[in-house]
């Protein structure tokens, strides 16, 4: 049997959900899945309670399915270093710390979990050492992607199941939870988790004057503003409904991860951005439109045509432009078509797209998720680790 290891993971909070996003979920899944213990360190709790409302954001530390969740605060008390070390997303970790981690025999596994880019140049830096400068340290680049030829994807062992169990038997029950009425024929059901956005206006005018009712279903978030100055409204908060023409929005609380999914599973149509949540509405098997995170010099829409090219390559091509061009379009690619003329295609190829999200999924599922990645990558440089100071000692 495997020796139990114990793993550290650091995560600083820079901005919205995604690195804590990504960071959570990679620790619930090595405790529940792979028997580790975690430490997950987190300066703001605060933020990792919007997506697990049971964090309590004032506790130096408290056990979380699991996991042991650590205030990463600037006065850090020194720790032992566990056998793995993450960095998540090149967070930087405290100098004493590293030192600890230098000064242990064999050394702890150091990893840099870097951002998700379907870009092609991932495969190349995926797992590339970085030696400390000083210290007798080699720090690894672990890249997540689409091919075998990165770290793969984060994937619950349970998830595709639990998924295929909600969309066959709880769909009903979860929209009655939320007070909405089941879906009448020909309507879409939407969800919107987007950061702000010029194309919203366009897009909202194409639903609102449609042929088919259209429910969009918004998390609390940054959109809210530009939703409610369309609809002439002071504001829109949690529970609150409009409706003009053809559509109708109706505002959701900022649900816990979990409860999230169940959106995403339960929607024709998903809107997402940045990485964890574009990945989810992947494993919910449902068309999607991504809007990347906004990078300096758009260097994002690099990343947006990656995923684009790969998405779309088994698509027709009518129904490949509807998506193309809604997701350049939603991201401001410059000449992208109107919002309108996209849409006719989602509609005229409606049953192809949602078939296609379908056959992506379980083509994305063929492939060995990223804990898996991880930790037989975790292994090999251990093990080498500790041939290396046998060799070492003789
Ligand atoms: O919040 P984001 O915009 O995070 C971004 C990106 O990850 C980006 O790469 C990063 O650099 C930047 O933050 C700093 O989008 P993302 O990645 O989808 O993360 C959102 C998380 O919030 C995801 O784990 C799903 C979760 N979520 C909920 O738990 N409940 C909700 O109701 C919603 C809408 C999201």
């Amino acid at each position: 049997m495997a020796a139990t290891r114990t793993w550290d993971i650091f995560c600083s909070v820079i901005d919205n959900y995604g690195d804590i996003g990504v960071s959570w979920r990679l620790a619930r899944s090595l405790a529940r899945e792979q028997g580790a213990q975690v430490r997950l360190w987190v300066d703001d709790l605060a933020a990792f309670q919007r997506i697990r409302p049971d964090i309590r954001p004032g506790h130096a530390q408290q056990s979380c399915d699991g996991v042991t969740v650590c205030a990463w605060r600037p006065d850090m008390p020194a720790v032992y270093p566990a056998d793995v070390v993450i960095e998540a997303f090149g967070c930087a970790l405290p100098e004493a710390y590293v030192a600890n981690m230098a000064a242990r025999s064999p050394p702890p596994v150091w990893i840099n979990l870097e951002y998700l880019s379907a870009e092609s140049w991932v495969a190349g830096h995926h797992g590339l050492p970085s030696p400390h400068p000083r210290l007798p340290l080699t720090k690894y680049f672990f890249f997540p992607g689409y091919t075998e030829q990165t770290g793969g994807l984060l994937r619950e062992r349970d998830l595709l199941a639990r998924r295929a169990h909600f969309v066959r038997h709880d769909t009903a029950a979860y929209w009655q939870s939320l007070g909405v009425p089941p879906p009448v024929a020909g309507e879409w059901r939407i969800s919107l988790f987007a950061y702000e956005n010029p194309a919203l206006v366009e897009l909202l005018e194409v639903w609102c004057a449609g042929a088919e009712p259209v429910t969009l279903l918004v998390p609390e978030g940054r959109i809210l503003p530009q939703l409610a100055a369309w609809f002439g409204q002071p504001g829109l908060h949690a529970g609150d409904s409009a409706r003009r023409g053809m559509l109708e929005v109706r505002v959701l609380p900022f649900a816990s991860q979990d409860e999230y999914d169940h959106l995403l599973w339960a929607c024709d149509l998903n809107f997402v951005r940045g990485e964890d949540s574009c990945v989810r509405a992947q494993w919910a098997a449902r068309p999607l439109v991504w809007q990347a995170y906004p990078q300096a010099e758009a260097a994002h829409h690099d990343k947006l045509d990656a995923l684009l090219a790969i998405y779309t390559a088994g698509l027709e091509p009518l129904a490949a432009r509807a998506v193309q061009g809604t997701w350049q379009r939603w991201n401001g690619v410059p000449g992208a078509p109107e919002v309108a003329a996209c849409w006719a295609g989602w509609r005229a190829r409606r049953g192809e797209l949602a078939r296609h999200a379908v056959a992506w999924q379980a083509g994305l599922a063929t492939q060995p998720g990223l804990v898996e990645t991880l930790t037989e990558f975790v292994e090999n440089k251990l093990s080498e680790a500790v041939r290396a100071r046998n060799r070492g000692s003789v």
